[in-house]
């Protein structure tokens, strides 16, 4: 029996404690994420996110105390609609493909199942993630497979004129534009070019079983390069345009306005949201006896390093856990705090891409001149007594 096990039974063994909550949630046959060590304590922080209100109340949140595999369990796993989840009857759906294209045509699950099929590990986080004080739990890690968008494209061919790709929802709700109240149903673009990354797949598979309903079965756009919004659930459509798609979900909302400077100039901008943008979260921190750990993720981008800074001290650098790696997934990282004094302290970390990309500090200005709650990719500070 490993190490892993022994602490595992350990925790078990000692009862009633936040720690056995913490060992209840393994699968069997999932990576710990956080090996625990023996005798682990989990040590609260002081400024638990509020609960979400009604809407978001059942959406499955991450609680980052629990954050203990580096998949997210399926049933763990966050959810978001904008409408109702629509009811498809799987017998009878049918991918479309069409306007500027070649060949128009329509697939049927098999036949997209029996196409080449790729996986991709992938965290998924909310856009908004972050931009409220409920909202820090809108992310997951899991294993999406299907067959890749490229070759769905390849077989119909867009024709020269198909500016943009319309991912269209089979789910639908009342929207009032102008004045005038109409159904709409939820939709997103991409420019061709993007929707050709060999990463994207039309998901039918997540973590190794059949796509859940509420995850967007029986297909959805798996898009490894930007934020939950771009990869639209119960897909029926996809549609080539030669002009911009201007929906709410492109246009509307998921807009991020802010102040920017160049040339001596500043001036409010307006930008669809989108590509994924480099962050981390310090989860939790542990102790054994006066041995503290910090332990974080980093993700949405290739992650280089994470640093860590106590009560606005210098940085220090974490060990990041190579172990369980992917391109499009978040790292874990974690921190040893050895003996540190006792009472109030504050934790704040940092994420660095390999390309020396920083995480924003929150008085930077990408997300200080910010007046929308998308795109809040800040570093974040949390506090924790020790005893
Ligand atoms: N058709 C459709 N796709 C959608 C949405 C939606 O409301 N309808 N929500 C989007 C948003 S905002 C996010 S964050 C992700 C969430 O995916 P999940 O529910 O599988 O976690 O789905 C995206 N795809
Ligand atoms: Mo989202």
């Amino acid at each position: 029996m490993n190490e892993l096990h022994s602490t595992r039974r350990e925790l078990l063994a000692r009862g009633g404690s936040a720690a056995v909550g913490l060992a209840l949630l393994h699968a069997p046959g999932l990576a710990l994420a956080f090996p625990a060590r023996a005798g682990e304590e989990l040590v609260p922080w002081l400024d638990p996110p509020p609960e979400p209100p009604p809407p978001f109340a059942n959406s499955n949140l991450l609680r980052w105390p629990e954050l203990d595999s580096w998949i997210t369990p399926t049933a763990k796993f966050f959810r978001i609609e904008h409408y109702k989840v629509p009811e498809i009857d799987p017998a009878r759906w049918r991918l479309e493909v069409g306007g500027r294209v070649r060949k128009p045509r329509s697939f049927t699950l098999a036949q997209l199942k029996a196409m080449p099929r790729k996986e991709v590990t992938f965290t998924l986080e909310c856009s908004g993630n972050r931009g409220f004080p409920w909202f820090t739990g809108g992310i997951g890690t899991a294993r999406f497979a299907g067959v890749p968008l490229a070759n769905v494209l390849g077989e119909v061919g867009l024709a020269d004129d198909g500016r943009e790709l319309v991912f269209w929802g089979a789910d639908r709700g009342q929207e009032e534009v102008r004045g005038t109240t109409m159904e709409q149903s939820f939709a997103r673009a991409m420019a061709p070019e993007d929707a050709l990354h060999p990463d994207n797949i039309l998901c039918y598979e997540m973590n190794g079983r059949p796509l859940p309903v509420a995850h967007g079965a029986p297909l959805r756009l798996i898009a490894p390069n930007w934020y939950g919004i771009a990869n639209v659930k119960w897909l029926v459509r996809i549609e080539a345009i030669n002009t911009r798609y201007m929906g709410r979900f492109m246009a509307r909302d998921y807009v991020s306005v802010r102040k920017e400077r160049g040339n001596g100039e500043s001036r409010w901008t307006e930008k669809s949201v989108g590509r994924r943008r480099i962050n981390s979260y310090p989860a939790k921190v542990t102790r054994v006896g006066r041995a503290y750990r910090i332990q974080g993720a980093a993700w949405g981008a290739p992650i280089a390093k994470v640093e860590v800074s106590i009560d606005g001290g210098p940085w220090s650098e974490a060990s990041v856990d190579r172990s369980q790696q992917a391109t499009y997934a978040w790292s874990f990282w974690h921190l040893d705090w050895n003996d540190p004094p006792p009472g109030e302290h504050t934790v704040r970390s940092r994420a660095i891409d390999r390309q020396g990309n920083v995480q924003p500090a929150p008085d930077d200005a990408i997300v200080a001149d910010k007046i929308t709650y998308w795109e809040s990719n800040g570093q974040a500070t949390r506090r924790v007594r020790t005893g």
